[in-house]
C-alpha cells in the first residue's frame, strides 16, 4: 500500500480539507498521513459567522525533524488550503521526506467565484505560486488559475482558446500536469481540462445547478487517491468528478456547509477495487 502525506488545515466542522481527505484517500486504498498546519473551528466560507485559528507553523519543522530522524518518507504529497507561513516549511518537507520519484499534488485552495477566501491578502497568490512550481499535478479552479498567473478572474464563460492559454501559463509557473476545474463551454456541462503540457483533454459531467462548499477538496482527494492507485490524470479527474456529482446529489438541500461525500464512499471504493 502506498503512503501519501496530506498537508492542509483541520477545520473541525465544515467537511473540508483534512476531514475530507483522510476518509476519501483511505477509501481509495491508500495510506493517508496528515500534517495540519493550522486548526480552525470551522471553515471560513460564508454561512459561518467567524472562526478560531490556531497556527501550527512552529510545529512543522519539529515534525519534519522527527520524520527525518526516523527515516519516515512518503510516496506522495497532497497539499490543500495552507497559509503564507506554511509554504517554506512545506517545501522543505517535500525535499527531506520524499521517497525517490515522490509525486506532488498541489490544490492551490485559496479562491472561488472570482474572489480569494476570507483571510487571504491580495498578494497571497504569488506566495501560493511558489508551492505550485514543481507540482506533478496542479489542481486549480478557474479563479485560482487566473490569480496564480496574475490574470483578473473572469466570471463569464472562457473560450477553449482562453482555457488553453491559461493552462499554458500554469505550466510556465512550473506545473507538470494541470487539471483545471470548473471548465464549461455550454450551459449543460461542467468539467475539467487535463494537460500534460503537450495535449489538453477534457472531461465533462452534466452540470448540477447549485453551489456547494468543499467540492474542490472532494475532487482533489479522490484525484490524489486515484493517481496513487495507478489511474491516468484524465481517469483520476473523471472519477473525482463522478464522486463529486454523487456527493452533491446525495446532499440534503438544507445541508449548507459541505457535501455528504460519506454517501459516495462505497462507489469510490468499488471503482478502485
Ligand atoms: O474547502 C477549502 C477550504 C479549506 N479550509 C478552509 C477553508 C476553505 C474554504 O473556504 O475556509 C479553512
Amino acid at each position: 500500500m502506498k503512503r501519501l502525506l496530506t498537508i492542509q488545515d483541520i477545520s473541525c466542522v465544515g467537511q473540508c480539507s483534512t476531514t475530507v481527505a483522510l476518509p476519501l484517500i483511505s477509501a481509495c486504498g491508500v495510506e493517508c498521513a496528515i500534517l495540519p498546519p493550522a486548526l480552525l473551528s470551522n471553515h471560513t466560507a460564508a454561512g459561518f459567522k467567524g472562526w478560531s485559528f490556531c497556527d501550527l507553523t512552529a510545529e512543522l519543522p519539529k515534525v519534519e525533524a522527527k520524520w527525518v530522524e526516523q527515516d519516515i518518507k512518503f510516496e506522495a504529497f497532497y497539499t490543500g488550503y495552507v497559509c503564507e507561513s506554511h509554504i517554506d516549511p512545506i517545501l522543505s518537507i517535500f525535499k527531506s521526506c520524499a521517497k525517490p520519484d515522490a509525486v506532488r499534488i498541489v490544490d492551490p485552495a485559496m479562491a472561488d467565484n472570482g474572489v480569494l477566501y476570507r483571510g487571504f491578502a491580495a498578494d497571497f497568490p504569488t506566495k501560493m505560486a511558489r508551492l505550485c512550481n514543481g507540482a506533478d499535478y496542479l489542481l486549480p479552479n478557474l479563479t485560482e488559475a487566473a490569480l496564480l498567473v496574475g490574470q483578473e478572474p473572469k466570471l463569464s464563460r472562457y473560450t477553449q482558446t482562453e482555457i488553453e492559454s491559461l493552462i499554458a501559463k500554469l505550466h510556465a509557473i512550473g506545473a507538470k500536469t494541470v487539471v483545471l476545474t470548473g471548465v464549461s463551454f455550454n450551459e449543460n456541462e461542467l468539467g475539467s481540462a487535463v494537460s500534460d503540457g503537450k495535449t489538453v483533454e477534457y472531461d465533462f459531467n452534466q452540470r448540477i445547478p447549485c453551489m456547494f462548499h468543499g467540492t474542490g477538496d472532494v475532487f482533489a482527494s479522490v484525484f490524489a487517491g486515484a493517481i496513487l492507485r495507478g489511474k491516468s490524470a484524465l481517469e483520476a479527474a473523471a472519477l473525482a468528478a463522478d464522486i463529486v456529482c454523487e456527493a452533491i446529489t446525495a446532499t440534503d438541500r438544507d445541508h449548507w456547509y459541505g457535501v455528504s461525500f460519506e454517501k459516495a464512499i462505497f462507489s469510490l471504493a468499488s471503482a478502485l477495487q
